[in-house]
């Protein structure tokens, strides 16, 4: 075994043709450093007919991140068994993993080439079909087979062990959940927004709702979560969607994810409504009604015919455990876009903005929607969030 260090463009190109058959005997390798966040360096090997793979390896230090937090090289076993573990329940829709290296923490993976990150793709104002009903069929597949419904105790136990991720898991208790609520010097903030942000950090009912989800987030280990399904983590072609990036996965409540790509949605639509570039709310309602629809009919299938737990078979706890799963993730997703408005972790969307009084007001509708979605989340049926969007 190779003493970790950081892969050279060179080292990236043999670990591939060492770990991999693809490649061929006398091939002419090349490496490509893809865009990296600092956390991880990403290469393309290609040989000289054109197929390629990608090596990605988790960098020790991060500038930004590790003067907060210890997040050692462990992240990339931890991405490494979600993906593969996502990818036996359905394969269909996660990258694949063809090789993970422990001492080197990087793992050797498909190219998927075809596919563009769909982030792009809706700054592009592309629309593609079909998004809700993949993340919906991915979400409620790869949760019930990780839940305590198909599960024995024991087996549920060693996975939860298995997907420990502390190190990462304190990243999101704290720009999630702690962060925003407080003047943290990690926040990213103009002066403009002093007026909302002297409410978002004096509410207090605000604040006991959120540290409920926090609770939940650290407590409530229902199913074998991403951690992390925002549209940067979503590749699509024509023919394909698939899944990237779960280096933040570990075992929590089942709306985390649900509610964590609804927001993501929900922030595409408020960016481009305000940009008026294309028709977007049609588009994003549409496909959070069918995410939703297709997610919960999924796991009402699922529950009502593969459940081997006796005690979950009954049909009434099925039926509140759906209801809860909602509420939870309409929680999430007011979380996640508070977060992303005044938080560390600032997505694209709201970096793009030229004009400061229109992103100005996208970030106020964004922290309205978040409380809204937070503190109404017991009542709001589906229909109703649709009804907010408009
Ligand atoms: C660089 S880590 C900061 C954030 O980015 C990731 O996408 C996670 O959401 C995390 O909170």
């Amino acid at each position: 075994m190779m003493p970790y260090h950081a892969l050279s463009p060179k080292d990236a190109a043999a670990f591939a043709d060492k770990h991999s058959d693809l490649f061929g005997d006398h091939s002419q390798l090349s490496a490509e450093q893809l865009d990296t966040t600092g956390l991880n360096q990403v290469f393309r090997i290609k040989n000289n007919r054109g197929t390629s793979l990608i090596v990605k390896q988790a960098l020790p230090e991060h500038s930004g991140l590790t003067q907060y937090w210890p997040v050692s090289l462990h992240r990339a076993q931890i991405e490494a068994d979600v993906l593969k573990h996502h990818a036996k329940i359905c394969p269909e829709y996660l990258v694949e993993v063809l090789y993970y290296d422990q001492e080197l923490a990087a793992l050797l993976l498909e190219d998927l080439s075809d596919c563009a990150v769909l982030r792009h793709l809706f700054f592009a104002g592309q629309q593609p079909e079909r998004i809700g009903l993949h993340l919906g069929r991915y979400l409620a597949k790869t949760g019930f087979y990780s839940s305590d419904f198909v599960l024995t105790g024991p087996v549920k136990k060693a996975r939860q062990l298995q997907f420990n991720n502390p190190e990462l898991c304190l990243v999101t208790e704290d720009l999630v959940f702690t962060d925003p609520y407080c003047n943290h010097e990690r926040n990213s903030l103009s002066a403009a927004q002093l007026p909302e942000l002297r409410q978002l950090w004096s509410d207090e009912t605000l604040q006991a709702e959120v540290a409920q989800l926090k609770a939940d987030y650290l407590t409530k280990p229902q199913v074998l979560l991403h951690g992390d399904l925002h549209c940067g983590n979503v590749l699509i072609s024509h023919a394909e969607c698939k899944v990237i990036g779960a280096e933040f996965g570990c075992y929590g409540p089942a709306g985390f994810d649900t509610g964590t790509w609804i927001a993501s949605l929900i922030l595409n639509l408020i960016v481009q409504s305000a940009s008026k570039k294309t028709q977007a709310q049609p588009y994003f309602s549409g496909q959070i009604n069918v995410f939703w629809q297709e997610f919960s009919a999924e796991f009402a299938t699922l529950m009502q015919k593969e459940t081997r737990d006796q005690s979950f078979q009954n049909a009434m706890y099925q039926q509140h455990f759906l209801r809860q799963l909602w509420q939870d993730t309409l929680g999430y997703a007011g979380c996640e876009l508070i977060r992303r408005t005044v938080g560390w972790a600032q997505p694209e969307e709201l970096n793009k903005f030229t004009d400061q009084r229109v992103k100005l007001e996208v970030q106020r509708q964004l922290l309205a929607l978040g409380r809204d979605l937070i503190m109404q989340r017991r009542q709001l049926t589906p229909e109703q969030l649709l009804a907010k969007l408009v």
